[in-house]
């Protein structure tokens, strides 16, 4: 048998949803988020089933920095969680992304928010994403593709959405 036909792939016989926030500040920021998501499209057995709109959101957390274009992105993909988050941590590191500390201006982020209905804590991956309910800016993006996301463990977030509307979270672009 083929290593093709042993692994499967995601497009023909369908792996796990996922969901994948985006998000940058720096560099023309709306440009990295775009040309992210064609990468995520491009991962090894995984395929892109939707993306949303690019938000202009204000920065939650630390708060001297500009402002920073957000999205989500949900993909099908034959990866184990792991080999999902190690594969975004590649791509952050091959767009430039450095840590200066916690919550710093950053040319891309991509955080993994839920693998299928899996409930995870393992040191460097907390599933479902352990702040994206608190996130207007991850919150509005991910409702745009699926409104009907439950967040395994805390319920619609579409709920919590409604907790987080001091947030400010502006559409900008299809
Ligand atoms: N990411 C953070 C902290 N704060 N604020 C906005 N608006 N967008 C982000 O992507 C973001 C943030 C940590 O990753
Ligand atoms: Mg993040
Ligand atoms: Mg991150």
């Amino acid at each position: 048998m083929s290593r093709t036909t042993a692994l499967c792939s995601a497009a023909r016989c369908g792996g796990t949803l996922a969901f994948i926030a985006l998000g940058s500040n720096l560099a023309e920021p709306a440009n990295q988020v775009t040309r992210a998501l064609v990468e995520l499209a491009r991962l090894p057995h995984t395929r892109l089933i939707a993306r949303s709109s690019l938000y202009r959101t204000a920065p939650v957390g630390y708060l001297d920095q500009p402002d920073f274009i957000n999205a989500v992105a949900s993909v099908e993909t034959m990866l184990p969680p792991r080999a999902l988050l190690d594969a975004l941590l590649g791509l952050e590191h091959a767009f430039g992304r450095e840590r200066e500390f916690r919550n710093a201006p950053r040319i891309l982020d991509l955080d993994l928010l839920l693998y299928g209905d899996l409930v995870l804590h393992e040191e460097g991956l907390t599933l479902p994403h352990p702040r994206m309910h608190e996130r207007a800016f991850v919150l509005a993006p991910l409702l745009e593709i699926a409104p009907e996301c439950v967040i395994p463990g805390r319920g619609p977030a579409e709920t919590f959405l409604a907790r987080c509307l001091n947030q400010s979270v502006e559409r900008i672009a299809a």
